[in-house]
């Protein structure tokens, strides 16, 4: 074998190699596990995680595309639901009274936009023995939004409508534990009720070794878990 063929012989193992390392790690779906904390360092419960990814890709447990949220003894239940751009969500009243209850952005959309994506349903009192009376939203837009009730001011609750996949619910840890996420560059993004204001998003990069991100609030966490 001369000089040329052996150059040519190991560039052609090389570009081999790098296509092999490139199938792995398209293949490959990497751990994110995120905490996060407010600003006195306790975790948070309830946040939303969100990791935004360029690659495309379904985790293994998609979420759910469509919700109920309950009002029941002058609460929403939950307190906070996670759906996909496009879910149908479900109100029932199982209240023997009356709600009126809206849908308005949360968060900075709130000023930054008159075109919310609101909603406002008027939800008579069940009556005994029969099922509760429910209206069903669609969630077209992506963001947070604030649910209430124009009747009782105390309730309060959030849809988080999400167009990533990899979306959860921080728990009592403080913590959002993503098993599949497709390696590469990817965001992570964070949203509490009580911030206001958006944090910069993380630059984190998925791969062979679990990637542990922590992001601190601004704010102070709801004493009660939300
Ligand atoms: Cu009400």
């Amino acid at each position: 074998m001369n000089m040329t063929q052996s150059i040519n012989r190991l560039a052609s193992i090389a570009a081999a190699t790098a296509a092999l390392a490139a199938a792995l790690s398209s293949a490959h779906a990497g751990s994110v596990t995120v905490t996060v904390i407010d600003r006195a360092g306790k975790p948070v419960q309830n946040a939303v995680v969100i990791v935004v990814t360029k690659e495309a890709g379904a985790p293994q447990a998609p979420l759910a595309t469509s919700a109920v949220i309950n009002q029941a003894k002058m609460k929403f239940q939950p307190l906070l639901t996670i759906v996909p751009v496009g879910a149908k969500v479900n109100f029932v009243n199982n209240d023997p009274w009356e709600h009126h209850v809206r849908g308005t952005a949360a968060g900075t959309a709130q000023f930054m936009t008159n075109d919310v994506g609101g909603f406002n349903m008027f939800l008579d009192g069940k009556l005994d023995g029969k099922a509760g009376k429910s209206a069903e939203i669609t969630m077209a837009k992506p963001g947070p939004v604030q649910l209430g009730c124009h009747l009782h001011t105390s309730m309060l609750a959030h849809v988080y409508v999400t167009d990533s996949a990899w979306t959860q619910a921080t728990n009592a840890a403080g913590q959002a534990v993503f098993d599949d996420v497709p390696d590469g560059p990817a965001q992570v993004k964070v949203w509490y009720s009580e911030q206001l204001l958006d944090l910069a998003p993380q630059a984190i990069t998925v791969g062979v070794k679990p990637v542990l991100s922590n992001l601190q609030l601004k704010v102070l966490a709801k004493r009660k878990a939300v």
